[in-house]
Formats: C-alpha cells, structure tokens, sequence
C-alpha cells in the first residue's frame, strides 16, 4: 500500500513539473553530470518540434571547464532524439557525419570527435564535461541520422 501511494505520488510530482513547461527532465545517469561544478555551463536547445538548434553559436575561454547540455525541448511526437557532436575542424564535419548515418543509436569512435553529449530523448536533457580546446571554432552537429543538414552550430573557445 505504502509503496503504491508513492508510485501515485511520483506521478503526480512528474505531471505537475510537466505541466510547468520548464527544464526538461535529467535522466537518471545523468544527474552526476548535472551535479558538478564546472566554470561555465552552455546549453544547446532543440528548436521544440523542428529539426533545428535554438543556439548555434556558443563560447567559453579556452581551458575553461564546462558542462555542454543537450536540451531536447521537443513536446510532440514522433519523437526526434537529438546530439550535441563538437569536431576538430570544419573539414571533418561532413565525414563523421556520413559515416553517422548507419549508427542511429551511437557516435562514431573517430579522433576528429572532440566532445559529445549522449543522445536526449524529447523532453530531456544530457551533458558532457570537458577542458575547452586551444582558441579557435569548432562546429557541432547532430548525428541523428537525417539530422546532420540542419542541426549545425559553431563552439568558439576565446582567447583566455
Ligand atoms: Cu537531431
């Protein structure tokens, strides 16, 4: 009995904080991510229900310790799962992004990947921790496949 009350409790707790509109849920593995303190935090939002990013450029100093965020903002279905994929160079983009096509569920291992946010469900958010790269731009795309042509945006590491 005591279990089930709180089974309905959480029900009702996840309804409510759905009905706000506000942040997206953390998925459970994530909320260690979520937890640590970092210098800077960017966050890249999914344009709602359009295969678009709602930031598409985005900076830190170099060195800089930061927390990049997949906001998945999606409300309606079907359901696109979206990737924050940063490269090494713009020469690379359209490879890792090709040879992406195949694995819907994972990132390629490839060197010219230099950070990635695991893939957000709609209405979810996940992160990645890393050390901001040398000073320079560094483009990111998604690589759900089908995604890749309009889910663009440029990380800039300023001079520190
Ligand atoms: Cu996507």
């Amino acid at each position: 009995m005591h279990a089930r009350f709180t089974l309905i409790f959480l029900g009702i707790a996840a309804l409510l904080s759905a009905c706000e509109g506000g942040a997206d849920p953390i998925p459970a593995n994530m909320v260690a991510i979520f937890s640590e303190d970092v210098d800077v935090e960017l966050v890249v939002r999914a344009r709602g229900n359009v295969m678009e990013y709602l930031d598409t450029r985005i900076e830190a100093p170099a060195g800089a310790r930061v927390r990049l965020v997949m906001d998945n903002t999606q409300t309606s279905s079907p359901a696109m799962v979206h990737n924050v994929v940063v490269i090494r160079s713009e020469s690379e983009v359209d490879e890792i992004a090709l040879v992406s096509q195949g694995i819907p569920g994972s990132v390629p291992d490839d060197p010219s990947i230099l950070f990635y946010t695991p893939q957000a469900q709609p209405h979810t958010k996940t992160a990645v921790i890393f050390t901001m790269p040398p000073a320079g731009e560094y483009p990111y795309i998604c690589t759900y496949p089908g995604h890749f042509q309009a889910m663009r945006g440029v990380l800039v590491s300023t001079p520190s």
